[in-house]
């Protein structure tokens, strides 16, 4: 399975492309639609969320509510580009129309923690704008977009389910609890920081309050779940086969992660052996077996061991922060202020559905190593072939 997207945040549009799924997975408009509203939820928005509304549309690969084969396209409009139309376009415009616009104002204060700086140096830039548009977290609406295919597909596969809710934001933590299952997902979509406890919601609400008074930004710790899996994708013989290396990777590969952690990760780190594993029973599972912890987060030698996976991801404050940092001016060298217009106080809540699509684009990505099949039908019933021949073991 391969994904790529492109597109610039204030450009006409997003575009997106997931190659290799097989046909037959039923996937509609609707579906798309509805994972990029969970994405624009959330307390601390920024406030063009209120106006973005993610129209879609399929270019290819999905006729009548089915996926074809071919590589699945799909655009997703940007509500603002009326605004942007001189200043983004991809065809050369008269200077003295650009010189005119206030939005075309060269950005020579790059932000510290963004890409701002260090993208303008690589590509040979002398401003932001070419950097930013990229740089922006716009561009998870496309991932998510995609991997809503990916979720369908495993879902119709194996009956997966995949859900994320949010751990801490900035000082304040969700209690110690039992872990949200997917009947929960709802309750939690409902939280205005997508805390699963109404203890975590208040507490992260404040906080986020706290933020966006002080002129700050705020991040958070948010945790991904995967229920359904069986024991055997990914692989221990290879690294770059391994799933926690595959998963940590595309995690990473979201805007403003900047750690992963699978299971109990960092705590395992300081536990001694006899308490760091999860100790095996006989038992009902998948292969007559169970399991009296899940530590390990559901992964066993960089293979799913049939335990529900678990993975946990940082996310850092906005780097644009309303209470502007320190910078340098590129075009005078002298001290500046950096660069600000708007910005969400906390990406957090919303960045769990982002982080969702992700593992779903990877989690489908290694079932269809295991079981390949160019249709679904056939997917399946090599995925049952397998899974009868575990039980039989
Ligand atoms: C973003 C900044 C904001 C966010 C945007 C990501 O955009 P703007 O600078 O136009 O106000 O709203 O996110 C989205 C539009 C989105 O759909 O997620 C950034 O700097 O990354």
């Amino acid at each position: 399975l391969r994904w790529i997207t492109a597109g610039e945040s204030h450009g006409p549009a997003l575009a997106a492309v997931l190659e290799g799924m097989p046909a037959g997975v039923g996937v509609t408009t609707a579906d798309v639609t509805q994972q990029l509203a969970r994405r624009r939820l959330g307390f601390g928005r920024s406030p063009r969320m209120g106006f973005e509304t993610d129209h879609i549309d399929f270019l290819g690969g999905v006729r009548h509510g089915l996926t074809q084969g071919g590589p699945v396209a799909i655009q997703i409009e940007n509500a603002e580009w009326p605004k942007w139309e001189q200043v983004m376009a991809a065809d050369p415009v008269d200077p003295q129309i650009l010189d005119g616009l206030a939005r075309n104002e060269p950005l020579t204060r790059p932000r510290p923690g963004h890409a701002d700086l260090p993208g303008m140096q690589k590509y040979g830039f002398d401003e932001a704008r070419p950097v930013l548009e990229r740089a922006s977290a716009r561009e998870t609406a496309s991932r998510t977009a995609l991997g809503t295919v990916a979720r369908n597909f495993l879902k119709q596969l194996l009956d997966v389910e995949i859900l994320s809710h949010v751990v801490s934001i900035g000082a304040a933590d969700a209690p110690e609890g039992p872990l949200p299952k997917p009947e929960d997902l709802a309750a939690i979509d409902e939280s205005p920081v997508r805390s699963f406890s109404q203890e975590g919601t208040d507490a992260m609400v404040a906080e986020v309050d706290a933020v966006r008074k002080a002129g700050d930004t705020v991040g958070g710790v948010i945790e991904v779940l995967a229920y359904g899996l069986p024991p055997g994708l990914g692989s221990h013989v290879h690294w770059d086969r391994r799933l926690d290396a595959r998963l940590a990777g595309a995690l990473m590969g979201v805007q403003a992660m900047k750690g992963v952690e699978v299971g109990d990760g960092f705590t395992t780190a300081r536990r001694w052996g006899s308490q760091a594993h999860d100790e095996i029973d006989r038992g009902t599972g998948p292969v007559g077996v169970t399991r009296r912890s899940n530590r390990a987060g559901g992964l066993e030698g960089g293979i799913t061991n049939g335990e529900p996976l678990r993975v946990r991801v940082a996310m850092k404050p906005i780097s644009t922060v309303p209470k502007a940092l320190s910078t340098v001016d590129v075009k005078t060298g002298e001290p500046a202020v950096a660069i600000h217009q708007r910005s969400d106080v906390c990406a957090v809540p919303r960045a769990g559905v982002v982080l969702e699509s992700v593992v779903a684009l990877v989690l489908a990505d290694a079932a269809l190593e295991k079981f390949g099949g160019d249709s679904l039908t056939e997917s399946k019933r090599n995925a049952e072939a397998y899974l009868k021949a575990l039980e039989e073991r």
